[in-house]
């Protein structure tokens, strides 16, 4: 009864985070390596969904994507969804640049995940983790913003504390077990109806 859920992505990181947070909770996720088209939006709950349903459609698939957002209060919230696009130009140095004197780092990670499938269906689950951002990048591990990330109750960054923690706390944990547990219980559901 059960179908494989695929995770289409041009992120070999976001993947295998998702892959090892998954596993452990049963479900076995494949990845779709694509790079989506995504539409304008502030809403990053609208772009995950819109980019899920068309792939879903278009593959005959059951589909997850993730769409992630880094929001810095001093800066109203930016990157938050054009964060893929401020890490490829200006970078972290240039965000670094415009923190510059400020003394209020607040910020955070949210990561919406959207399910969809052939017929149309759509669902969308979130994740937060509260934070501040450092004065400059440190640690070797994980990926895009995580040097210059320090979760709440931490002193290092993402990169220093490693997968392993990052794993257990993060955005993408959190967007990703609420999935699962919706997942589990909706195919349970439909099992027993047969
Ligand atoms: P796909 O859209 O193909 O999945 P992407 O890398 O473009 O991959 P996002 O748009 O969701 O992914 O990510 C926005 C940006 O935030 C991007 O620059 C990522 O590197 C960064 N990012 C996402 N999750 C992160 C994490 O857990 N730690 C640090 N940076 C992260």
């Amino acid at each position: 009864m059960s179908m494989d859920v695929y995770f289409a992505t041009s992120n070999r990181n976001k993947f295998l985070e998702a892959y090892e947070i998954l596993s452990k909770l049963g479900i076995i996720l494949k990845w779709l390596r694509i790079t989506k088209v995504e539409i304008q939006s502030d809403l990053l709950d609208e772009i995950a969904k819109k980019s899920a349903l068309e792939i879903a459609k278009r593959t005959g698939k059951h589909i997850v994507v993730e769409d992630d957002g880094l929001f810095i209060e001093a800066l109203n919230g930016f990157p938050g969804p054009y964060s893929s696009f401020v890490y490829r130009t200006i970078g972290l140095k240039g965000v670094l640049k415009l923190l510059e004197g400020v003394e209020d780092r607040v910020a955070y990670f949210k990561s919406v995940v959207a399910y969809a499938e052939p017929n149309g269906f759509v669902k969308t689950f979130e994740g937060r983790i509260d934070g501040t951002i450092s004065l400059e990048p440190r640690g070797e591990e994980g990926f895009g913003y995580d040097p210059i990330f320090i979760p709440e109750s931490y002193n290092k960054t993402f990169a220093e504390l490693g997968l392993k923690i990052k794993n257990t706390i993060s955005h993408r944990r959190r967007a990703f077990e609420n999935f699962a547990k919706w997942y589990i219980e909706s195919r349970r559901t439909i099992q027993k109806s047969f």
